[in-house]
């Protein structure tokens, strides 16, 4: 039997001078990196070598051996079953890591023995199923991400593909076969890598014998360690991550309902926690860190300001890192203008607010209507972890559909009917209620976000794809007016960002007045809150006397939106009723 191996953090090698940088060699990168044995920050290490003959690599694992040795890590060697079997021989090293062109792993069993660990590398579900099936020790799965470190990466599959791959293998009863994935791993995405790549079936909707949930062990780097200027530093910060990663998820998600007690039909978010997070947000004035495009820019800051949230309409993303840090700020990225440029900003942004641990709301404005747009949102998509996607029909089925293979596409276009070609930022009409439902809900559940589908009747559906409100307040006048619904995004940052301030460091809810039980200040709540205050204030200013088109609306909307958040903050809730 192959030892137990610690997999949070895996070290795989790489000597080609530009990862490694200049005067050092991979023995003293792997032996900083493991300068902490007793911490034992790395589990395991892989020796990568692409271009080396067998008997520097003999040697190089001898020197590698009497490092990771005893710090309890086994030493893997890369492809080579022939040079695992010298180095094994010797007493150098534990076992292989195979990919799909390699020597089979039958015939690497028999080569190595029962004791040698054997990995595997794969990128499908038929790989993965397979390599189990063969007796692989453990697989690693990815590519996640693009990296310049893999220029020959042939399948990217993001955090849904990993998701995919692990439900495949839990299928298949190789649920208790570890699993690392990667590609692209770095201390910043690592922590939310881990959280959105688990696959954890809604109970509720499966009926009887409740399937397993899997989550990844851990990830495997190259860059992140073999680059970093203190390896030791960077294999420290990368476990922090991933023990994150595995117990709490981004430090904004939050839900303390535990799947059993969630109800499978409609959740509204009661008018006691409505008036918490409301109040929370005029005594904390979070800043709401616009990223959107040019038509909305003085509507959207004076819709903010209108539920006492600080505005800041910055497009640069090299600002985003120094306002992520301030208290209580949240990020919008709408791409109604998107631009090549306007993308790498908002993917500069979205990390330096994962890795603040603060909100991020997408709005994918017009996402279907053209090929930029379609790319934008799988950039955007893959750049991070978004709290919020908010958007019309068309917008959220593009979303959906660009995180799908081709194959589960095929299977969705027969089932929910072939998706439209998305005319301007219009919203569609394809779905009836059941499909808009399940839409929300299966997005939700694969990006382990809350998704927003607005309409004459919006659907929300909460982070496991669970609880899926309905919401059909509002007016239509919001429709004649440019920019409502882009303003909707900036009142979720702002009361998702107020709910972050109701929360303690565990997530636990700080006790409030009247609001005892801790699932109420979730961010699915926060984000019911808002429709509520922002859809309540334009139906109540839509009949007023003054109003006579949407030209007179709009200062009616922003005086109401003002008014119903002054009143909740001093405990009056009656617009809301
Ligand atoms: N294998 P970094 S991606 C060695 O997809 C390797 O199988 C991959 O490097 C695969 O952590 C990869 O620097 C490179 O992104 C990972
Ligand atoms: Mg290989």
């Amino acid at each position: 039997m192959p030892p137990t191996v610690d997999y949070s953090v895996y070290l795989v090698t790489d000597s080609t001078p530009a990862i490694l940088g200049p005067g050092r060699t991979v023995v003293d990168v792997v032996g900083a990196a493991l300068a902490e044995p007793e911490k034992r920050h790395i589990g395991i290490v892989q020796l990568r070598e692409k271009n080396s003959d067998a008997r520097t690599m003999l040697e190089t694992l001898a020197a590698l051996h009497a490092i990771t040795s005893p710090a309890g890590a086994p030493l893997l060697v890369n492809d080579r079953v022939d040079v695992a079997v010298a180095a094994m021989a010797q007493g150098h090293c534990e076992g292989v890591h195979l990919g799909q062109d390699d020597i089979d792993v039958p015939t690497a069993r028999k080569m190595l023995g029962a004791d040698a660990i054997i990995g595997v590398t794969a990128s499908t579900l038929d790989e993965a199923v397979t390599a189990c099936r063969d007796g692989a020790d453990y697989l690693g799965l990815g590519t996640v991400f693009a990296t310049s470190t893999k220029t020959n990466a042939k399948h990217l599959v993001g955090t849904p593909g990993i998701q995919r791959m692990l439900q495949a293998l839990v299928e298949a009863g190789f649920g208790h076969i570890p699993t690392v994935c990667i590609g692209g791993i770095q201390t910043s995405n690592a922590r939310r890598v881990l959280f959105q790549s688990g696959y954890r079936p809604v109970a509720a909707s499966t009926g009887n014998t409740a399937p397993r949930a899997k989550e990844l062990d851990g990830v495997a780097v190259v860059s992140a360690i073999m680059s970093a200027a203190d390896p030791g530093k960077a294999a420290a910060a990368l476990a922090e991550q991933v023990r994150l990663g595995k117990t709490k998820g981004p430090t904004d998600f939050y839900c303390a309902l535990p799947p059993s007690q969630v109800k499978s039909s409609s959740a509204q978010a009661s008018p006691a926690a409505v008036q918490r997070i409301l109040q929370a947000l005029h005594e904390t004035t979070p800043l709401s860190h616009n990223m959107t495009n040019l038509v909305v820019q003085n509507i959207a800051a004076n819709v903010a300001l209108a539920v006492g949230a600080s505005p800041i309409m910055a497009n640069s993303g090299n600002e985003a890192a120094d306002l992520a840090r301030l208290p209580g700020s949240a990020l919008v990225v709408n791409m109604g203008s998107a631009t090549p440029k306007g993308i790498a900003n908002y993917t500069q942004a979205i990390a330096a607010y994962n890795s603040a641990g603060r909100p991020v709301i997408f709005d994918p404005v017009g996402a279907g209507a053209t090929a930029t747009r379609r790319a934008a949102v799988r950039d955007i998509m893959s750049a991070g972890y978004l709290d919020v996607i908010k958007g019309n029909e068309g917008e959220i089925q593009t979303v959906y559909l660009s995180g799908l293979s081709e194959d589960d596409r095929a299977l969705e276009a027969a089932e929910a009917g072939p998706h439209q070609q998305q005319r301007g930022v219009d919203g569609g009409n394809a779905l009836d209620a059941a499909a808009r439902r399940r839409l929300v809900s299966r997005l939700a559940a694969r990006e382990k976000c809350v998704v927003v589908l607005t309409g004459a009747i919006d659907y929300v559906s909460d982070s496991r794809g669970v609880r899926v409100a309905e919401v059909a307040d509002g007016h239509p006048i919001l429709g004649e007016v440019t920019g409502t619904g882009c303003c909707l995004g900036t009142v979720l940052s702002a009361t998702v960002a107020a709910a972050a301030t109701l929360r303690k460091g565990d997530g636990t809810s700080k006790t409030g007045d009247g609001v005892e039980a801790v699932e109420e200040i979730d961010t699915f709540t926060a984000v019911l809150a808002g429709m509520a205050l922002y859809e309540r204030a334009a139906a109540r200013a839509a009949v007023l006397p003054s109003v006579a088109g949407p030209g007179s609306f709009v200062p009616a909307f922003l005086d109401e939106l003002s008014r119903c958040r002054r009143a909740a903050a001093a405990n009056d809730m009656s617009w809301l009723a």
